[in-house]
């Protein structure tokens, strides 16, 4: 036979490609895919049978249903391999479906906010830092050397009664104690730093003081530390009255009057006009127009004399204010332990 066409074998190879499209696409998944392959390419399939009978055919005609059966071969193969890649790939999208969390199911997740006082600390922070103070932290546990005697309060001072300590129970009995007020940490910073220095130094304090609506055993302050050269009280009344204006508002006043701390001389107690009544007197203030945040005072010369400082060259003026009443004040809370019951309902409002 020289017309190939013609033979029945040619006719049956050219059905075939027409029959693999229809079973290709009829596969809906990757195993009826292998089977129809099976079914196509496999020992019983007719390019296997036809591959198996070249042998008997003469040259010519071996040679054109041979290009046949190689041509037919790979449009199957293209065919499967096409629709394989379809199937693997809506067979991924599929498991993708099935394994995908559904996160609108679950609890909104319900965020906290900052403590009270911990947001008023870092808005004390901002106030001071922007009028171009440094921040510094020191220990807790502190040594009766920092918390006292540097300050010019040696042992049997009288003042000692004014902060009534926590002692630790570590090394030599009445050396380590819980720090009674962050003065300690300008000791610190003076020994460490040469003036000028600018500095506020906030953190917590305890004081064995009976809890009550302006008392509580642990509550938090902020230093206020300024060293340089030929620096007045009149310095330190106008930093005062400007950090009272940033802080509280341009509508708020501040007075000193004459105190006394054994490291500071002159010592003054820092006022502000009362932020309830703008200063004609009212419950929170008493009836005086006025509320107490903190003393303040110029450093005094027994305390550059503990840190070597030269007192002819340096002067400089220190401050200490009540974190959690001024707080309080800022707030309207009239009552200091309810900072610190932890009741979320009293703090949500914050
Ligand atoms: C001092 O602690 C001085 N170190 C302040 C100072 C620093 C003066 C630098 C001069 C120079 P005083 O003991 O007055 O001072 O405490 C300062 C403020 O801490 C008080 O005005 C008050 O606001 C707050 N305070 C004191 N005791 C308590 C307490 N138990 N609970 C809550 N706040 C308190």
């Amino acid at each position: 036979m020289t017309n190939s066409d013609a033979h029945p074998l040619v006719a049956r190879l050219d059905a075939l490609v027409s029959q693999a499209a229809s079973a290709v696409a009829a596969a809906v998944d990757l195993d009826s895919l292998h089977a129809v392959e099976i079914e196509l390419t496999g020992k019983r399939s007719v390019l296997v049978e036809a591959k198996k009978q070249l042998g008997g055919f003469d040259p010519d005609e071996r040679r054109e249903v041979g290009q046949r059966v190689n041509v037919v071969r790979s449009a199957v193969a293209e065919l499967v391999e096409s629709r394989r890649a379809e199937l693997a790939a809506m067979e991924r999208r599929r498991q993708l479906d099935a394994d995908r969390l559904d996160l609108t199911e679950r609890e909104p997740v319900r965020a906290g906010h900052l403590h009270l006082v911990t947001q008023a600390r870092d808005h004390l922070e901002d106030v001071f830092v922007g009028m171009g103070f440094t921040v510094a932290e020191g220990p807790e546990v502190e040594t009766d050397f920092y918390n006292f005697e540097a300050l010019n309060l040696p042992a049997s001072h009288p003042a000692r009664g004014m902060w009534d300590t926590f002692y630790v129970e570590l090394g030599e009995p009445g050396t380590v104690l819980l720090r009674t007020h962050t003065s300690p940490v300008q000791i610190r910073v003076m020994e460490a730093t040469e003036p000028p220095i600018y500095s506020i130094m906030p953190g917590r304090v305890y004081r064995r003081d009976t809890a009550d609506a302006t008392h509580t055993p642990v509550f938090h302050q902020i230093e206020g530390l300024v060293i340089d050269k030929g620096i007045s009280f009149a310095d330190l009344a106008g930093t005062l009255d400007a950090f009272t204006r940033a802080y509280f508002g341009r509508q708020v006043q501040s007075r000193l009057r004459p105190s006394y701390f054994p490291f500071t001389e002159p010592s003054a107690e820092y006022d502000i006009s009362c932020v309830f009544c703008g200063g004609a007197g009212c419950r929170s203030c008493g009836g005086t127009g006025w509320l107490e945040l903190g003393g303040c005072g110029m450093v005094h010369p027994n305390v550059f004399a503990a840190v070597g400082y030269d007192p002819e060259v340096w002067t400089g003026f220190a401050f200490g204010f009540g974190i959690d009443r001024m707080t309080a004040q800022r707030s309207g809370v009239d009552d200091l332990r309810d900072l610190f019951t932890n009741d979320v309902r009293f703090l949500e409002q914050f």
